[in-house]
């Protein structure tokens, strides 16, 4: 297949949704079912898919999805180091539409598979130092529709709830990560896997990490076998 991204200059502004103070933009269908199919497909294939064990407590935990860390810069998070992979030409092709509606230069990206129900994140915030006080994040939603929920840090209620679908594209900015937490929450029975890419902007040098947790890899090549039933981790997981 040959992925060739829309040329940026011919493209109309695509129909936004905002909500939160305009600090989080969806763009439905930003990726047309074709264009959104193409990539999936090859994302699946192409994408260098890890397995991460982690220990914590005395125990072993599996991160309930697989990862990928692609750019210049290592987005670390919840003790995890990763090593990047330099950008392949796919995820170069894809970069200058979203830069172009973030208004943000992307150096870095985390490509994540959630391979069934069971397969999800915690709450969290994404304030890795390296993106500043306000980082832009455009997030890619490829496959199965699944809900993406934001809150408050100190509050139980869910306050924003969006169910992503193919091809959807949602830019989180502003004090967002400051204010907000935000989780995929396990699903009872997702019609299939749906792939996630969240582009960011990290400047500086990677801080070393606070803490680290005792982590192993395993590259986990697509298709996928049926995963292990996964435990409820700890925050993050
Ligand atoms: O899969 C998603 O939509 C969100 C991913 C996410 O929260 C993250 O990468 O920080």
């Amino acid at each position: 297949m040959s992925y060739q991204a829309a040329p940026t200059a011919v493209l109309p502004s695509p129909p936004m949704e905002s909500f939160l103070g305009d600090r989080v933009r969806l763009y439905r269908g930003f990726f047309p079912p074709d264009e959104a199919d193409e990539l999936f497909a090859r994302l699946a294939h192409e994408t260098t898919w890890l397995e991460v064990r982690y220990a914590n407590d005395g125990r072993e935990f599996n991160l309930p999805r697989l990862t990928a860390n692609y750019g210049d810069r290592s987005y670390d998070y919840a003790g995890l180091a990763f090593t990047p992979l330099p950008f392949t030409p796919l995820l170069d092709a894809m970069r200058p539409r979203l830069e172009a509606v973030a208004g943000v230069a992307f150096n870095a990206l985390i490509v994540q598979v959630y391979r069934d129900g069971d397969d999800g994140v915690n709450w969290h915030a994404d304030s890795h130092p390296g993106g500043g006080p306000e980082p832009v994040i455009a997030s890619v939603s490829l496959g199965a529709t699944r809900r993406f929920q934001l809150r408050p840090p100190r509050q139980s209620e869910v306050e924003l709830e969006l169910r992503l679908r193919h091809g959807d594209l949602v830019v989180m900015r502003g004090d967002l990560q400051r204010t907000h937490v935000h989780k995929v929450p396990r699903e009872a029975d997702p019609a299939g896997p749906r792939i996630n890419l969240t582009f960011r902007r990290l400047d500086g040098a990677s801080p070393p990490l606070k803490a680290r947790v005792p982590h192993e890899t395993r590259a986990v090549p697509w298709p996928f076998p049926s995963p292990a039933p996964r435990s409820a981790p700890p925050a993050r997981g």
